[in-house]
């Protein structure tokens, strides 16, 4: 292990415990398939695909031959009023995989900058349909949403928000998770369907005319993956037609397969009229995001605008040849390995596997749908977190990457997970976990 990161190391870590991490340093150097190699040449078992991104496993070598081979073609091009091939080559094979109507992509370099995206739509569809006075938006209590100031806004953290100033005018939903009532359902829970009407509530109080959109994921990750109960979408999705409030499903993590579907909009049968993209999309391989909108949004922004550029957004890198390329590539090994339907396959088994820790020690709920699952833990009275933690320590030092936050151990192994990888990720967690006091 490499012990040399002095605390005064230059290098300011995202969403890290700094000190922590200095004082004693896990570094991964390289990756294949489903594990990461550290420094020292130790495997690393990959439970959580990166940061829910790598779907089709590390280092595949036609994404890697894509990048390399576009970076000596065209590195670069100007992103506003030009465009080169291979963007409107993948924004059609994106928009192909998506509900159907929702094909116009808008690339963004990621989720967070796809969220703040599908706001500045959202607001920009209403005026242009002359509903301006729709400035309101609706997230939900513990929803992930990135980092932006859109998306900590509508966001449910606290520790994401409590530091930052955010957007007037947002509403914030209940989440769905209750242990209580739904402690260990395997995939959806049956209780929670009428939290979707407390969206009445918060229309009854504003007055519909104020509201633009409601952002939700339709299953929460970051926050300690919360799945959807039966017929929750479903209400949203009425609930938000019967107002004329847009409904954008943050599906960063959701797509790409991880649910077993190419969206969680496929899987759920509800369709969004704005949909993000990130992660899964280039496999991680070259940051990426996307929003996905439904064609009438497109239209009415675009005809109602004066002549000249309609849409006052973008990025330097939007539609990147690398990251175009990288999300081609990525979309055809998805495809060729069938990985999607992999997904579908493989989850009753998941699910068995991870609900046989039931029972263990400091078990509270385990949930799980597709190729995600979490297991919570009871907190420490006086430490809330660092059971979680040091779960995360013992799993990455007995060589599986596990994430954790707060008390949940959040689990979405790359798609071409086998089931002996799947057996190892149990042992692993069971051994960890009564060694935990
Ligand atoms: N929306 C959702 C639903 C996300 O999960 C973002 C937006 C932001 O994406 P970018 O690319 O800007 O990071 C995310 C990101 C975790 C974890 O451990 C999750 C994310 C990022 C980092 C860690 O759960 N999700």
């Amino acid at each position: 292990m490499n012990t040399e990161l002095r605390n005064d190391t230059d290098f300011w870590m995202p969403f890290t415990d700094n000190r922590a991490f200095k004082a004693q340093p896990r570094l991964l150097a390289s990756a294949k398939d489903m594990h990461y190699f550290t420094p020292d040449g130790r495997g690393i078992l990959d439970g959580t695909a990166g940061l829910w991104c790598v779907n089709a496993g590390h280092a595949r070598p036609k994404i890697v031959e894509a990048i390399q081979k576009q970076a000596g073609i065209l590195d670069y091009g100007p992103a506003f009023q030009l465009g080169h091939p291979l963007a409107f080559e993948l924004a059609g094979r994106v928009a192909h995989l998506m509900p159907q109507g929702l094909d116009r992509i808008f690339f963004t370099n990621s989720g967070s900058e796809a969220v703040d995206t599908a706001l500045k739509m959202a607001f920009a569809y209403q005026r242009a349909i002359g509903q301006g006075t729709r400035t309101r938006l609706v997230g939900r209590e513990r929803g992930y949403h990135g980092a932006g100031f859109g998306g900590l806004s509508v966001g449910g953290l606290v520790n994401n928000r409590r530091s930052f100033v955010q957007l007037p005018c947002v509403s914030h939903l209940p989440h769905t998770l209750n242990i209580g009532k739904a402690a260990f359902s395997r995939g959806q829970p049956q209780w929670g369907a009428h939290l979707a009407d407390e969206l009445e509530r918060i229309v009854a109080l504003n007055g519909a005319e104020t509201i633009a959109a409601v952002i939700v994921e339709p299953l929460a990750g970051s926050a300690g993956v919360l799945v959807p109960p039966s017929g929750y979408l479903e209400r949203l999705r009425n609930i938000t037609r019967k107002h004329g409030i847009l409904l954008i499903f943050d599906e960063v993590i959701t797509a790409f397969g991880r649910l077993g579907a190419a969206t969680a909009s496929e899987l759920f049968g509800v369709v969004p009229d704005l949909i993000t993209l990130a992660k899964g999309m280039t496999n991680a391989a070259v940051p990426m995001g996307a929003v996905a909108a439904k064609r009438h949004i497109y239209d009415a922004v675009v005809d109602n605008a004066q002549p000249g550029i309609e849409f006052f957004h973008g990025y330097t890198y939007s539609g990147h040849p690398l990251a175009c390329a990288a999300g081609l590539a990525t979309l055809d090994v998805y495809a060729e390995d069938g990985l999607f339907e992999r997904a579908r396959d493989l989850s009753p088994y998941w699910e068995h596997a991870l609900h046989s820790l039931r029972g263990r020690r400091h078990v509270i709920d385990i949930r799980n749908l597709g190729l995600v699952a979490a297991i919570e833990l009871e907190p420490r009275e006086h430490a809330p977190g660092s059971r979680a933690m040091e779960a995360f320590h013992a799993c990455f030092d007995g060589g599986l990457l596990i994430r954790v936050t707060g008390d949940v151990i959040a689990l979405s192994p790359p798609l071409i997970v086998e089931m002996k990888h799947i057996d190892e990720i149990v042992e692993r967690l069971t051994e960890v976990l009564e060694g935990l006091d």
